[in-house]
């Protein structure tokens, strides 16, 4: 690699010079901003379920869902604080609804996703189909999509929010609109887009046009059964256990243009080989207790923890009991733009990457 050129009496007068103008020289900033291999700010770390439930509960005491809008402690990388980024790319929040509350209606350039964490019966909607929500379901809100949340079940439900705010905050894109009543009208019933995409058909007509998927509760019995089944005939992945993307049925691309997410079974005692790939990931694990190496750091995860892996940090994951992961990240905009690189196992970096 090419070193700085070094500071003379001249150059500095030069840059004072021309700083005025608002210009400055590329030569010395060039090796900062062009790096061999991605220099984050993101740290690894993890949250504690048992930490964040308890600050939620006292939220819950201080203020409600409707006065909040949404009621939601942001997980704030360690190497990015006052920024609300859990990654470079994307925001994640966990967000409670109590009995009997509404988060009202409302819709954003932001696409968003839910993982719920805890309880019940709780739902969401999502231009104008309603959804309930149970302990696993993967449930998504498209761009520019109405969405309220409520809760008419017994239990306070808690789910992790994973959205693309820093994205849409960076390219300076983002419009929110409040609805004119905090409860949307439901124009479908219950289960119509399960029904119409979620049987491995499609309507006669429909266009693979839209960038986010039609099915918007990805429900976790499904999901786990699919790996439970899979379990016995695949051969296990050497980087991660058994692992599945999410899907647009209309595309099979992901399931949001620019967040991917991820269900994966790591058996007892598995241990998985180092693995980087450019985009950071966000985990939290549904089922199991194991560890995951991620650069220098171990973090030690158990059901509804969440960790955060930073991008092209080597990360290797061991299960003490049959775990299941979830996890997303902003991988589908890097596949396309063509950046998204990974390695696998020891192989070290090649231009070419994977
Ligand atoms: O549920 O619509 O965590 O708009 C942040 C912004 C959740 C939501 C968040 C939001 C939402």
């Amino acid at each position: 690699m090419a070193a700085a050129p070094v500071d003379t009496p001249e150059r500095q007068a030069f840059y004072a010079k021309i700083d005025k103008s608002h210009l400055t020289p590329l030569w010395t900033s060039l090796a900062a901003l062009i790096t061999p291999e991605p220099k984050s700010p993101c740290r690894p770390h993890l949250w504690r379920y048992q930490e964040i439930r308890a600050a939620m509960m006292e939220a819950g005491a201080l203020i409600t869902a409707r006065e909040a809008e949404r009621r939601v402690l942001v997980l704030e990388n360690p190497g990015l604080r006052g920024q609300s980024k859990i990654t470079t790319s994307l925001y994640a929040g966990v967000q409670m609804v109590l009995p009997g509350e509404t988060a009202p209606a409302h819709r954003h350039s932001q696409s968003a996703l839910r993982f719920v964490l805890e309880g019940s019966g709780a739902h969401t909607s999502v231009d104008g189909e309603r959804t309930m929500m149970e302990v696993g379901d993967f449930v998504i809100t498209p761009s520019g999509a109405w969405h309220d949340h409520g809760n008419q079940s017994r239990d306070p439900m808690l789910w992790l929010d994973g959205l693309d705010i820093p994205l849409i905050q960076f390219l300076d894109a983002s419009f929110i609109e409040h609805h004119s009543e905090d409860v949307q009208k439901l124009t479908r019933k219950d289960g119509d887009s399960q029904a119409r995409y979620g049987a491995n058909m499609l309507p006669v007509d429909a266009i693979a046009g839209r960038l986010t998927s039609p099915i918007f509760n990805y429900p976790y019995a499904r999901s786990r059964d699919a790996l439970e089944k899979m379990r016995r005939a695949n051969e296990w992945d050497s980087c991660h256990g058994l692992k599945m993307r999410y899907t647009n049925p209309e595309t099979g691309g992901h399931a949001m243009p620019t967040i991917g997410a991820f269900l994966q079974l790591l058996p007892k005692g598995f241990k998985t080989s180092p693995y980087r790939a450019t985009d950071a990931s966000v985990f939290t694990a549904v089922e199991g207790h194991g560890r995951s190496r991620i650069g220098e750091t171990l973090v030690e995860w158990g059901p509804k923890d969440i960790f955060v892996v930073p991008s092209w940090q080597k990360v290797e994951h061991e299960a003490d009991e049959d775990a299941v992961l979830f996890s997303f990240s902003d991988r589908p905009v890097q596949e396309k733009l063509g950046i998204w690189r990974q390695n696998r196992g020891n192989v070290q970096n090649v231009f070419e990457g994977s």
